[in-house]
Order: C-alpha cells, then sequence, then structure tokens
C-alpha cells in the first residue's frame, strides 16, 4: 500500500542500522577504535541519518561531496541536496584520526550509536560556509554566532554503520522512523500526506488553516513537531508536545497522525526548510506546511529569516530537484460575527475581525490574563499555564549588591521574614558571609574568585528561580559583567529584581562594623572593594536603596511594593 506514497528522496529509503551479527562483531572490533562523544546537535544528526530520514544519504559527506553541495546544491550523482552534512570534530581529536580509520560515535553517556568509515579529513572555509548557509559571516547576528559556537573547526567525512538509535525517555509511543511512519500511513490508505511544522503551539487559527490546507489539497495531516535545538524565545518541547496531543483530539478522526522529528536545525535560511522538506518527504508527505520564524515576535532582524516569498521562490526554482510541494502557512482571521475563520480576502468590508499574536498570549499568561475561546482550547491554555503560570506563581531572585557595610545583609534579613510571612513559596537567603562560610569556603577575593563567588550564587539562585521559589542573594557582586551574566541565567526562568544597596562608601567606613575598612586603609586586607578594589555602581537597579535615608523595614517596604507592582505577590499581602 506504501507503494502510492511518494518515493523517498534519491529513490530509496536507506536504513543504516546494522544487523545483530554485524553488531556483535563490531562490538569485539571497536575495543582498538578511538571514539567521539556526540554532541547534542551531532546526535540529532546522526539520527536522522541513520533512520534514513537523510535518505539518500548513507554517511558524512567528503571534502569533495561537501565542495559540490556548498556550490551547487547537488551529490555526487546529481541528487538535489541543499545542505552539507558532516562530522565535526575538535582540532586535538583530529589530529589522531586518518582517512581509513574507525571512530566510534558515542553519546553524551557513552552509549556506542554508530560507526564512521572515516574516508577524509579536512579544516574547511568556514567563512564560505556560511556565507552559503546564511548569507553573512557577520558573527554578532545570533544565528551565527549560535552555529559558530557549536560547530568544531575540523570535518570529516565517510560511510556510517548505525548500531543503536539514540534513547530517548520522553513520548516514545510518539518517536518513529520514517520507515514506521510510511507503514503506519500505508496501513491507513492513505495517498498524500501534508505535513506542518510549527515552533509554536497550535491553537484555533492554525488548526483551522491546516485544515483547509488539507481539505484543499486532498491531503491528510501529519504534525511533526520538531524536538531539538530550540532558541531562546521557543517553548520548550514538552509543553509544545502535550499541546499537541491536545489539539489533534480536534482535528476529524482518523485524518492526521503526530509524530516527532529530531531537530538538529540551525535556522540557516532557505536552505534548511528545503532540507526539512526533504526529509518530510522521507517520512512520506508530499506537500510541506512551514511556519516561518515570526520575526516581529523573536526580536530577530528580519534579513535573516526567509520569508515566505523567498520560500515560495526557492521552491519553485528547484520543483523538480526538490518534488515536494510547498504550501504556503495562511493565517487566518476570526470573525466573531460569523464564529468562523476566513482568508483575509474573504472579509466583507466593514466587519470585525480578530487575531492574537503568539507573543501577546505569552503576556497574557505572564499577567495572568484571559485568553478568548475564539482563539484557543482550554487544554491547549491549560498546559500552557502550567508551563508559564502567571507572576504570582512564578519564582524570582532578589539581589542584592553593595559594598561592605552598605547594610545588605540587614536588609535581606529583615526581607526574609516577610516573604516567609506572606507565604506560598519557600524563600532561600544566600547572604555574602554565609555562602563564603559554605559554598565558596576555598575562595578569596581576586577578580576570578569574586566571579566565580557570584556565577555559584547565581546558579542556586536560578535553580531555586526555575523551580519557583524565591532567592534573596546578598553579596557585594562589585563587577558589572557578572552581574549581567547572572541576570541573563535568571530572567528566562523567572524574576530577577537587583536591588542597589547605595550606601555611600564614608558611611560604610564610618560603620565598619567588621573594622574591615581599617584593615584595608592600613594594607592589612588587599583588594577591598571601594578602598583597593573597584565597585562598578549598577546602572540597571530595579531598586535602589541609600541605608542612611531608610531604616530596614522602609527599605523592605520599597522592594515589597516594587514586587506587588510587578505582580509577583499580591498588593494585599504587603501591609498584612
Ligand atoms: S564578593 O566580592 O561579592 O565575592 O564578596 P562577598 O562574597 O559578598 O564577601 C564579602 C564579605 O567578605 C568580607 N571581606 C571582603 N570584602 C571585600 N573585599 C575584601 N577584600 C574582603 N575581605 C573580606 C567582608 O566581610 C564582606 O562582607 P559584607 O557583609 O559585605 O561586609
Amino acid at each position: 500500500m506504501e507503494q502510492h506514497l511518494i518515493r523517498p528522496h534519491g529513490g530509496t529509503l536507506v536504513d543504516l542500522m546494522v544487523d545483530e551479527n554485524r553488531h556483535d562483531e563490531i562490538r569485539v572490533e571497536s575495543r582498538d577504535w578511538a571514539s567521539w562523544d556526540l554532541t547534542p546537535r551531532q546526535t540529532l544528526e546522526l539520527e536522522l541519518l541513520t533512520s534514513g530520514a537523510y535518505s539518500p544519504l548513507r554517511g558524512y559527506m567528503t571534502s569533495s561531496e561537501y565542495d559540490r553541495v556548498l556550490r551547487e546544491m547537488r551529490l555526487p550523482d546529481g541528487v538535489f541536496w541543499p545542505m552539507p552534512f558532516v562530522l565535526d570534530i575538535s582540532e586535538q581529536f583530529a589530529e589522531g584520526v586518518n582517512a581509513g580509520d574507525k571512530i566510534t560515535l558515542r553519546d553524551q553517556e557513552g552509549v556506542m550509536l554508530a560507526v564512521l568509515h572515516v574516508e577524509d579529513k579536512w579544516t574547511p572555509d568556514q567563512d564560505a560556509e556560511l556565507a552559503a548557509l546564511f548569507g553573512t559571516t557577520d558573527p554578532s547576528h545570533r544565528y551565527v554566532a549560535n552555529y559558530l559556537s557549536k560547530t568544531n573547526p575540523v570535518y570529516v567525512g565517510g560511510r556510517v554503520e548505525g548500531v543503536q538509535y539514540p534513547l530517548h525517555y520522553d513520548f516514545p509511543d510518539l518517536r518513529a522512523t520514517p520507515r514506521d511512519v510510511r507503514s503506519r500511513i500505508g496501513r491507513r490508505g492513505w495517498r498524500k500526506m501534508l505535513s506542518f511544522d510549527t515552533r509554536y503551539p497550535i491553537h484555533r487559527p492554525d488548526v483551522e488553516a491546516t485544515r483547509l490546507a488539507a481539505k484543499e489539497t486532498d491531503a491528510n495531516l501529519i504534525i511533526q513537531p520538531t524536538v531539538g535545538e530550540i532558541l531562546r524565545e521557543d517553548i520548550d518541547h514538552y509543553t509544545r508536545i502535550r499541546c499537541y496531543r491536545e489539539v489533534v483530539k480536534h482535528f476529524p478522526q482518523q485524518t492526521t497522525i503526530l509524530g516527532l522529528l529530531p531537530s538538529p536545525f540551525k535556522m540557516a535560511g532557505v536552505r534548511e526548510v528545503m532540507l526539512q522538506a526533504l526529509i518530510r518527504k522521507n517520512y512520506g508527505a508530499s506537500i510541506f506546511m512551514f511556519r516561518p520564524t515570526l520575526s516581529a515576535d523573536s526580536g530577530n532582524g528580519p534579513e535573516l529569516t526567509p520569508s515566505q516569498e523567498d520560500i515560495i521562490k526557492a521552491f519553485h526554482e528547484h520543483k523538480e530537484d526538490l518534488g515536494v510541494e510547498f504550501r504556503p502557512y495562511e493565517e487566518l482571521v476570526y470573525m466573531p460575527d460569523r464564529d468562523a475563520y476566513v482568508r483575509d480576502s474573504e472579509v466583507d468590508n466593514g466587519r470585525t475581525t480578530r487575531r492574537l499574536k503568539e507573543s501577546e498570549v505569552r503576556n497574557r499568561l505572564h499577567d495572568g490574563r484571559e485568553i478568548p475561546g475564539w482563539f484557543s482550547y482550554p487544554e491547549v491554555i491549560n498546559e500552557l499555564s502550567k508551563t508559564y503560570p502567571p507572576r504570582s506563581r512564578q519564582g524570582f531572585t532578589v539581589f542584592f549588591t553593595g559594598l561592605s557595610g552598605s547594610g545588605k545583609s540587614t536588609v535581606a534579613n529583615a526581607l526574609l521574614p516577610k516573604l516567609l510571612q506572606i507565604g506560598g513559596r519557600p524563600v532561600t537567603l544566600l547572604d555574602g558571609d554565609i555562602v563564603r562560610k559554605n559554598l565558596s569556603s576555598e575562595l578569596g577575593f581576586s577578580k576570578e574568585h569574586r566571579d566565580i563567588n557570584i556565577l555559584r550564587i547565581g546558579f542556586v539562585a536560578s535553580e531555586i528561580t526555575k523551580n519557583r521559589g524565591i532567592a534573596i542573594c546578598a553579596p557585594i557582586a562589585p563587577y558589572e559583567t557578572t552581574r549581567s551574566a547572572v541576570r541573563e541565567m535568571i530572567e528566562p526562568l523567572g524574576g530577577f529584581i537587583l536591588v542597589h544597596v547605595n550606601t555611600p562608601i564614608e558611611v560604610c567606613e564610618q560603620r565598619d562594623r567588621k573594622g574591615l575598612y581599617a584593615k584595608a586603609r592600613a594594607g592589612i586586607i588587599k583588594e577591598f572593594t571601594g578602598i583597593s578594589d573597584p565597585y562598578d555602581v549598577p546602572e540597571d537597579a530595579e531598586i535602589v536603596i541609600d541605608t542612611t535615608e531608610l531604616s530596614p523595614e522602609e527599605a523592605v517596604h520599597k522592594v515589597l511594593l516594587y514586587l506587588a507592582n510587578q505582580g509577583f505577590i499580591g498588593e494585599d499581602s504587603i501591609n498584612a
């Protein structure tokens, strides 16, 4: 029955997994071979290769194959292939590798996944590669920077034998090879499949748009969410897939299948969109519907994100080569009068229409505001709000910074019982002195040691914040760059509130509770903050407190007011 489906790219569906006998042979022989520990991205790529999703590839490209693919997008036999596919290794590892060697490829736990028969090793012209893939070599662009940071400088190519698929403990029922998916489709007697991918959850407009596309192309639907590399603004795959599972129930019964796709994708423009189409072709889909990154949502420069027009043009140009039809994603608008989703062009003049952007959905979840029923399904909203609770249920870190003796610890110690009294979240105090007695007991006060200390505090606070607790930190944290690094660690996980305890040095020195300023002036203590070591005054503090003007209670009140204003705690809890 499968013969009704589109043929795999290049004609044959490749399966690189070895049989049991060869498996045993490899186990014995491989004892003498070098091992390369695959990066997470390489593991995803290998899975696509060995399962046949990259058919007709049978291994990593050699340098001449790589050159031709970069230049002409063709394999040696002339078959179209838009992206290079190589194994990138470190210079150090490359030193011991030569053509004719065999290398075992292992996952991060050391499990052997495949064997590479090395045919070629070379150092690529990285700029030429970047220019071909991204259209720029500028490392200030985040896709380029992301690619460079994850790519090793030496490439190797050669035939691959698959030993075992990478282990996945999440959603095992949704993981399937192209062969499995093809036979599932074949068993149902479906002939034409439309594959839909999106990096975002699917709401009612997307369901309507895909239903319309499936109806107009007379195809069945395969929803293939990608699992793997994600960008900062992307929603983690656990949440997305829980949402998709709910959404699939809203498609007419027995018309749609859901399957996960390993995603090592690099956001390399039109070429990568074409590669994705070929992968889906290998899974049995002849129509590919793709929703480009919503640049306005992600804050990307528009220049590297391919537009629908760019993609349509490329698919048109390589129509014969690809063999897959591109179906542009058509955004539909909601017409409340008709309680229906329609194309923009079908809206009668003057009629009200509604739409909601993905970023607006996120903002509403964040603020605990309602997501209208015309836009999504209650089950999907429920899943999303588990991951994106309103601020009143998110964790946060209050990070005090200031000179020794500025009053950080006093205010932090006064804030702790107040937050405990409000309740609802566990509260942890990471005071400078206490941390130095425990977590950082071996550290001194050099720049390097202070940085390690602050990053450790930041790490612990980020874990607490992620798990929806409250961390109160009160180190000096004198350096701007380190404080920023901590902010970056925590902000994606919850709230980060930098409180600058801005007590003038003269007052701190006059107080000199621990006698340290006197010792610093006398040169007994070296590298003392404010005397013989710098303190970068924060310019990004959410709250500034001067303890010469405010009592600890007043300072705490200021922090609580800010937290209430931002929605982290209830207004009524401040004066309780
Ligand atoms: S840092 O810079 O953030 O890593 O410092 P921190 O961990 O907060 O530790 C500061 C406390 O260590 C004592 N101390 C010193 N502070 C600054 N410079 C030098 N050289 C130094 N030597 C010891 C001092 O008691 C600080 O405590 P606080 O509570 O800030 O007064």
